[in-house]
């Protein structure tokens, strides 16, 4: 298999985090698909990152379908209930929640870095970063004071949501969550720990 990503992206380092916590080996190419010359339409018609590449040359898109995939292929670190049932599904929100706040933060950066100032929407800005704080609240509300995002193991919930934390972090200093929220920001530290975590924090 082949991890075509970059180190920046809050949805590669989240695959990047399940292949470390299930010890699955995989190549790991850098594409820059902003580039006027990046080749990532030949692997994924959506031009996106990240891309998993097949042994039999088929791509694997998006990063939950990638992260889904990944959870089978070893025993170790089961990152989802095997049951389709509620357990599941409650995990599986939680990336779509983790996932849509980062969404949502990457359209404003891309607001605010690809159009002109004259064509940038203060209404659409502040459309998006209502879907960032409300995420970020209930992410909090959902998690209280228990020690992992969904139940009592450590879950894809809560490599989704350390990911989105992280790039946060990153890409939106200016955004107190640690402060809003002192429950999200133990989370994150202690995940933070993990050398998962450690081995894929975005370069400053
Ligand atoms: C989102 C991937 C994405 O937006 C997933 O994999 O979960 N739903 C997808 N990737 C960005 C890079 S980053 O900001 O994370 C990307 O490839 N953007 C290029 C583009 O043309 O939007």
């Amino acid at each position: 298999m082949k991890l075509i990503g970059s180190l920046t992206s809050p949805f590669v380092r989240k695959v990047r985090i399940v292949l470390a916590e299930k010890k699955l080996d995989c190549q790991f190419e850098l594409e820059n698909v902003w580039a006027a010359d990046t080749v990532i339409q030949d692997s994924n018609p959506l031009g996106k990152v990240p891309c998993l590449m097949m042994d039999d040359g088929a791509a694997l898109f998006d990063s939950r379908v990638i992260v889904e995939y990944l959870d089978v292929l070893t025993p170790v670190c089961k990152l989802l209930p095997a049951s389709n049932g509620r357990e599941r599904a409650e995990i599986k929100c939680w990336e779509a929640l983790a996932d849509g706040v980062a969404d949502a933060a990457i359209l404003v950066r891309l607001e605010k870095t690809l159009r002109p100032a004259e064509l940038q929407s203060a209404d659409w800005v502040e459309r998006q970063l209502r879907k960032v704080r409300q995420g970020l609240q209930v992410m909090s509300t959902n998690l209280g004071e228990t020690a992992f995002c969904a139940g009592t193991h450590y879950s894809l919930a809560d490599v989704a949501v350390g990911c989105v934390l992280g790039w946060l972090d990153f890409r939106f200093p200016e955004i107190d969550w640690r402060g809003d929220y002192p429950n999200l920001a133990k989370l994150f530290d202690k995940l933070s720990e993990r050398q998962s975590f450690k081995d894929t924090v975005p370069p400053r």
